[in-house]
């Protein structure tokens, strides 16, 4: 797989490129074509008009320079649909009962960008399921799409024939059958739910959300005035955060002493080290489990099926970058893109 995400080129980003191949590779050219041309066509055309002016340094800079302001001026940019929405449940008899229907979707990734998708209840990622230890739950999958699926329970310790992986704990849900997952809330923390088959695809093109379980006894400690989810991909959709690629990546916004709490949660098949400007992080939780002491960083690296919970005191007001340091994830030459957002602090 290339690191650089395929981006659909501007015509101005495009004109950049060609202008930025041409001047690599055309000086030699010219010049063999002009030598050729000397003796024999030079006093008919008169003077070396065919030569275009190089453009100078400066203009090459403010090409370029203009690019990325124009990412950044567009951030955050409106694309249809947004993930994340909280799935209400039904209560039947005391037991929540949240409804997941999969489908195969097209999905806008970034302004004018729109692939092919896999979700749950038409977004990526799928809805939100946010639980108290100890309910009583059922999860209802119903396969609208054009091959079998599964859901796991990412993190939670439910008994085996719950679990969601085809043919270790039970046959796969076929294209329009559906499946009741019924279970007691484990293990509290920020959980998820996936595709478990087929998932290099069907979870790359958006079958995954998170699943968070609140305890049944609140940590004082990690009291927050804003509760944001990070969900990293870095599958056929490219590099992104909560569905979208930069610009239409949603920044987080708090006000300045307010605290917030990040919840990542890594769906790729790659790491991505999240790094904040401006503030630290200190890290609370790790894949559900409270850290036995808290520590600081202000880069994380969050792998494969790992979610950490932060904590940041938004005390440094204005607008702070907020992207992964693998920067082939994050910018290119025409500019940012991937996973990227901001962190705005108001005074
Ligand atoms: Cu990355």
């Amino acid at each position: 797989m290339s690191d650089r995400v395929p981006v659909v080129e501007s015509p101005s980003r495009r004109a950049f490129l060609f202008q930025g191949t041409t001047a690599a590779l055309s000086l030699p050219v010219v010049a063999t074509v002009l030598a050729s041309c000397d003796k024999t066509v030079a006093a008919a055309a008169g003077p070396a008009s065919v030569k275009a002016p190089e453009p100078t340094p400066r203009q090459r800079a403010d090409s370029m320079d203009a690019m990325h302001e124009r990412g950044i001026k567009a951030f955050p940019a409106k694309t249809a649909g947004r993930g994340n929405a909280l799935l209400a449940p039904r209560l039947e008899n005391g037991v929540k009962v949240f409804d997941l229907t999969a489908d195969e979707i097209k999905w806008e990734v970034e302004p004018g960008r729109h692939v092919d998708a896999m979700a749950f209840n038409g977004m990526v990622p799928g809805p939100m399921i946010r639980v108290r230890e100890g309910d009583r739950v059922r999860v209802r999958l119903t396969n609208r799409m054009n091959q079998s699926t599964a859901v796991h329970f990412h993190g939670l310790e439910l008994p085996n024939d719950q679990d969601g992986v085809p043919f270790i704990t039970q046959p796969p849900v076929k294209p329009g059958e559906s499946f009741e997952y019924h279970f007691t809330v484990p293990n509290a923390g920020s959980h998820m739910y996936h595709s478990h088959h087929n998932s290099a695809e069907q979870v790359s093109k958006g079958l995954l959300g998170a699943f968070i379980v609140e305890p049944k006894a609140a940590n004082p400690a990690h009291r927050a005035d804003v509760d944001a989810l990070m969900i990293l991909n870095d599958g056929v959709h490219g590099y992104t955060l909560n569905g979208k690629s930069f610009p239409a990546t949603e920044p987080l916004v708090a006000k300045l002493g307010q605290t917030v709490r990040i919840r990542f949660m890594n769906e790729g098949m790659m790491i991505h080290p999240m790094h904040l400007h401006g503030m630290h992080m200190t890290v609370i939780a790790k894949d559900g489990w409270d850290q036995p002491a808290p520590w600081q960083c202000d880069t994380l690296n969050i792998a494969p099926g790992e979610r950490w919970d932060v904590l940041v005191k938004a005390n440094n007001p204005g607008t702070w970058a907020f992207h992964c340091h693998i920067l082939q994830h994050a910018e290119s030459m025409t500019g940012m893109f991937g996973m990227v957002t901001a962190l705005i602090v108001t005074a």
